[in-house]
């Protein structure tokens, strides 16, 4: 990312370490999401916002203005900054609990408004920083700290489907999207087409990221991959969900 002038010495690297857990996908959606602020040139206009969460880790990750928010309250707060300034591309990032849990009904109306924000969201199947609880999104037969035998399907439901519901209702000028930490130039283009949606102007983007969360799913490597790519996958269907039409030359 471009440096800031007159910024101390250590703040003018252009990495620094990140703070998740070796193997996390938090840090490969945000390079991502880093890598199509970079390619778009729109570093000075972005104002990013973290939830609480292992997503709030990010808030020193870009050099860009950044707002912290409650658990589940992105959404609304990147959506009240941006009808306040227009101008800016306002990108709210949260986990799975914070966008489908605690911050559901704020997705809900924030996409059905059609607010001009983008949101990118990591589902990584569980709570991940309070040590692995169940999300909506943990598969069924799941063993998470509260579903020791398992996720019941009959008592707690089948697990979220976010982009498919955000589709639904949202108008057909959104952007809905799922993409994996599997499949990184696939999710580059998906992230680049919401932040696009919101240049543009034309409604809301939603992106979804399969991720990882190799310390509460106790995978090593090899089985955290295969979770992100074959168990992930037979409940979370990968690809665009919503794409705004071409515009029409005039
Ligand atoms: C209002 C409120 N309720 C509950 C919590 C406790 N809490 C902190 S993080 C978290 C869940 C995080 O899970 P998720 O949003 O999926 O993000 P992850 O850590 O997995 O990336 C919860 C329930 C809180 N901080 N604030
Ligand atoms: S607890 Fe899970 S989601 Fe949080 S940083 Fe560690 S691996 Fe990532």
């Amino acid at each position: 990312m471009a440096l800031v002038p007159n910024m101390p010495q250590v703040w003018r690297q252009e990495t620094k370490p990140h703070k998740f857990c070796p193997g996390c996908g938090h840090g490969l959606v945000l390079k991502t999401l880093g890598e199509c602020i970079d390619e778009l040139g729109i570093q000075d206009r972005v104002i990013f916002g973290c939830d609480i969460g292992c997503s709030l880790l990010s808030y020193d990750f870009f050099n860009v203005d950044t707002v912290q928010t409650h658990h589940g309250r992105t959404t609304p707060v990147l959506t009240g900054i941006k009808r306040a300034r227009p101008d800016r591309i306002c990108i709210a990032y949260m986990g799975d609990g914070g966008g489908y849990a605690i911050g559901s009904q704020h997705l809900v109306n924030a996409a059905s408004r059609n607010e001009k924000i983008t949101v990118l969201l990591a589902n990584n199947c569980n709570y991940g920083m309070t040590g692995g609880q169940m999300a909506p999104t943990t598969l069924p037969g799941m063993k998470t700290e509260t579903s020791p035998y398992g996720r019941d399907v009959e008592q707690t439901g089948n697990p979220t489907q976010g982009p498919e519901m955000v589709a639904a209702i949202t108008p057909e000028n959104a952007y809905v999207a799922r993409g994996t930490i599997a499949n990184l130039r696939q999710l580059k283009r998906m992230i680049k087409k919401a932040l696009e949606t919101q240049i543009n102007g034309v409604g809301f983007s939603f992106v979804e990221a399969l991720s990882a969360c190799p310390t509460n799913w106790r995978t090593n490597a090899k089985d955290t991959w295969h979770f992100v790519e074959k168990e992930m996958t037979q409940y979370f269907k990968v690809g665009e969900k919503k794409v705004p039409p071409e515009k029409e030359e005039q």
